[in-house]
């Protein structure tokens, strides 16, 4: 099928809020600033070195992890476009260690968005896949004045989440809560055009991805189900799984979405106390809805991670996610575990 006769993005979230009743105008017109802002980051990070964007910004983030230079200038950018649209009360972001609320001489919403500007921004300098991660809930209908209390809702109350792929093409990936659809960037054109309907994630599959560098920090059971998949068909699974690692959750969650996968990160003894690497806010809680979403499935070893309450702006969760027979099967064995 040609652009021509396809659905851009706009008449796309028009159809949900006019003929399917799935959301109202204002959190249309906000994913519409959203798609934009990551059109945006999509022709910046394509720069590269001709803009130079590449390398450290020589800076950390609130997790002590070193910015680069697309980090800043990505969180800069998603910022700038999403605050004067008058649909958000606060945003939060992996790059500011406190939530943003709307200044006052903006209009403001019902709203809030959490986001990750670059997600895998170590891949930035080598030109390999990146993305950005958003969420959006609702202001609790109590509160005046923004707080971090209103950001802590459960994953499962998410109005609306979704990604943006830079990679061979530009891609938006997303769900308000009636299936996972895809929209490529048309460059010539400027816009989103819907390329993939209502995807679904296989219930099996024989791919895994996971950063086995890490195997003497794991937990037992997930030791026993790494042991168990690389011990292919002549293992209790009785079957040979392929691997893939890209290094950055979109890539791997874009993956699963298209052909089934399992992506893992769990919890290690590298930083005592702490689960995971991940961050459940702005990484997890919106990749779990869209895996949801499309059939699969997300937890954190033993909980469903939607149904995880947040305590902090930067808490880290395990993640197991993707194909629904895998996700249950390195649960359980937590869970035997754990008893
Ligand atoms: P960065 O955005 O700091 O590069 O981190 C990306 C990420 O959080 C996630 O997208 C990857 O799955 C994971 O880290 C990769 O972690 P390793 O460094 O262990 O490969």
């Amino acid at each position: 099928m040609t652009t021509t006769k396809r659905k851009s993005l706009s008449r796309y979230l028009i159809e949900e809020q006019r003929v399917h009743n799935n959301m109202p105008a204002d959190l249309r017109l906000l994913i519409e600033i959203i798609a934009r802002a990551c059109k945006h980051i999509s022709f910046s990070v394509s720069k590269g070195l001709l803009d130079d964007v590449l390398g450290n910004a020589g800076t950390d983030n609130v997790q002590g992890e070193a910015q680069k230079k697309l980090d800043v200038l990505t969180n800069e950018l998603f910022l700038e476009a999403n605050e004067w649209g008058g649909n958000l009360a606060a945003m939060a972001s992996e790059e500011m260690e406190h939530i943003y609320e709307i200044p006052n001489r903006f209009p403001k919403g019902e709203y809030l968005l959490v986001y990750d500007p670059l997600d895998g921004s170590s891949n930035i300098d080598i030109n390999v896949t990146v993305g950005t991660i958003f969420s959006v809930l609702k202001k609790p209908e109590s509160s005046h004045n923004v707080s971090n209390q209103d950001f802590f809702q459960k994953g499962c109350q998410q109005v609306a989440a979704g990604y943006a792929i830079y990679g061979p093409q530009t891609q938006l990936v997303l769900t308000t809560g009636r299936g996972v659809h895809s929209f490529t960037l048309d460059t010539q054109l400027g816009s989103w055009i819907q390329t993939q309907e209502d995807m679904q994630i296989p219930e099996t599959t024989a791919e895994f991805a996971i950063n086995s560098s890490n195997y003497r920090y794991w937990e037992k059971p997930m030791q026993r189900y790494y042991d168990e998949l690389i011990a292919g068909e002549t293992g209790p699974l009785q079957k040979n799984y392929n691997m893939r690692w890209v290094a950055a959750m979109v890539a791997e969650v874009h993956r699963i979405l298209n052909r089934g996968g399992i992506f893992m990160y769990p919890t290690d003894s590298r930083t005592p106390g702490r689960a995971g690497k991940l961050r459940l806010m702005y990484e997890a809680n919106p990749m779990s809805m869209i895996v949801e979403q499309a059939g699969g499935a997300a937890t954190d070893g033993i909980t469903r991670i939607l149904d995880i309450q947040p305590t902090s702006l930067h808490e880290r969760v395990a993640v197991f996610m993707g194909s629904k027979q895998e996700v249950e099967r390195v649960t359980s064995y937590h869970k035997e575990a754990q008893k």
